[in-house]
């Protein structure tokens, strides 16, 4: 395949923000109630049609538990980023600018979406929303939808993975 058909997606968020659930979930259809946390990285991989093949590379990373920084080594090449919130917790919501920071530091033109999880559990996310809006204002020129209010575990994340792949490679 094309260096220019593969598209390296790195998913960043808070701890237990819902990360691995998300991917696990667009990429092999399955939700789990259990916790485990991830160290480091994962790469998840999955094939679309859009309509010419591309290779998404769909990258888990775990902050680092002693510092809460992500090694920039992984975020290093890449096109866009997944910021992940946990509704249910307000640290969670306000720690978006750190990581879109982060990501920053390696791309300042990164393609950005942002993903409010676990609406299912009946957040107070009006409060949530209005604050992630806040925050979303410092980054306007990355942003390429409005935030998307989900749940890892009655969702399904096509459109959030098309919306990526449209500002990337447009159609
Ligand atoms: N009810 C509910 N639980 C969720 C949702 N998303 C994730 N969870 C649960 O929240 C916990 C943490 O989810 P993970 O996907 O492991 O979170 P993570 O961001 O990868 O966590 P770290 O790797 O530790 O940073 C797990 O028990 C999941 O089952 C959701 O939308 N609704
Ligand atoms: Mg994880």
């Amino acid at each position: 395949m094309d260096k220019s058909n593969r598209i390296k997606i790195v998913v960043l968020g808070s701890f237990a923000a819902g990360k691995t659930s998300i991917c696990q979930k667009y990429v092999n259809g399955k939700f789990d109630e259990k916790y485990l946390t991830t160290v480091g990285v994962k790469v998840y991989e999955k094939e679309i049609l859009s309509p010419q093949k591309i290779l998404l590379s769909i990258w888990d990373i775990a902050n680092d538990c002693v510092t809460n920084v992500t090694p920039i080594e992984y975020l290093k090449g890449a096109q866009a980023a997944l910021i992940v919130a946990d509704l249910t917790k307000q640290s969670s919501v306000k720690e978006i600018s750190l990581h879109m920071d982060m990501v920053l530091q390696v791309n300042k033109n990164i393609k950005a979406i942002l993903v409010l999880n676990k609406i299912d559990l009946h957040p107070t996310w009006e409060d949530g929303l209005a604050t992630a809006k806040e925050i979303m204002q410092a980054y306007s020129n990355n942003w390429i939808a409005e935030p998307f209010v989900i749940s890892a575990k009655d969702d399904e994340f096509d459109n959030i993975f098309m919306e990526i792949v449209k500002s990337i490679i447009g159609g």
